[in-house]
């Protein structure tokens, strides 16, 4: 059986569109509970804005290949302040790292380690972000336009979300006139109803 093959795979800097893409999904604000400051504002958000898109993510991938990569696209917005963001994940094993390069937009990558080491990188066309094995990870569209960014990454690394599901990270990001404030959480380590 042959392996994998090499492959050129293209990105649409302004829409994240993967040509040829393997996987797609998306996440709406009503996918995202427990996660934002103010839980009534995001079921109001639902509610009355007919359930926004926060982000998508497309992917290549290749059967014994051992890395995947492809886009995040996340849509510019906010929840009573606190901007939109990706759920956020440590990876299922801790000897795995991930490469962020941003495309287009502008955002923070907000990264914590299990100590609870805060680190922040600035998203930006051009910039490459190196997550390091065991930092759990999410991106937070701070400007006016969709934030696009690629990712790679190895196909075992895994999701585990559950650390950040029960206490939330220790920093959020919010609006103040207009621009990203990095703030404690005031709900870091309460676990959402
Ligand atoms: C990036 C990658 C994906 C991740 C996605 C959304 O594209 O890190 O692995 O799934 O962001 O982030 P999350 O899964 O935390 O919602
Ligand atoms: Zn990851």
């Amino acid at each position: 059986m042959a392996g994998p093959l090499p492959a050129e795979i293209f990105f649409d800097a302004a829409t994240g569109r993967v040509e040829p893409a393997t996987g797609h999904y998306v996440k709406r604000l009503s996918d995202l509970a427990g996660m934002f400051r103010d839980e009534e504002a995001r079921q109001r958000d639902v509610a009355e804005r007919g359930d926004p898109l926060v982000y998508e993510v497309a992917e290549y991938r290749q059967e014994r290949c051992d890395l995947f990569l492809g886009t995040t696209t996340m849509q510019p917005g906010n929840v009573g302040g606190e901007y939109y963001m990706t759920r956020g994940h440590f990876h299922a094993r801790r000897d795995r790292g991930e490469v962020y390069t941003t495309l287009s937009g502008a955002g923070l990558l907000l990264l914590e380690n299990r100590e609870g080491r805060i680190e922040v990188v600035e998203m930006r066309t051009g910039s490459v972000a190196l997550i390091p094995p065991d930092w759990a990870h999410r991106s937070i569209n701070t400007g006016a336009v969709p934030l696009v960014f690629s990712w790679v990454c190895p196909v075992d690394a895994g999701h585990d979300y559950g650390p950040i599901l029960e206490k939330g990270l220790r920093k959020i990001v919010v609006e103040r006139a207009g621009t990203p404030q990095i703030l404690d959480n005031p709900a870091f380590g309460q676990t959402p109803a």
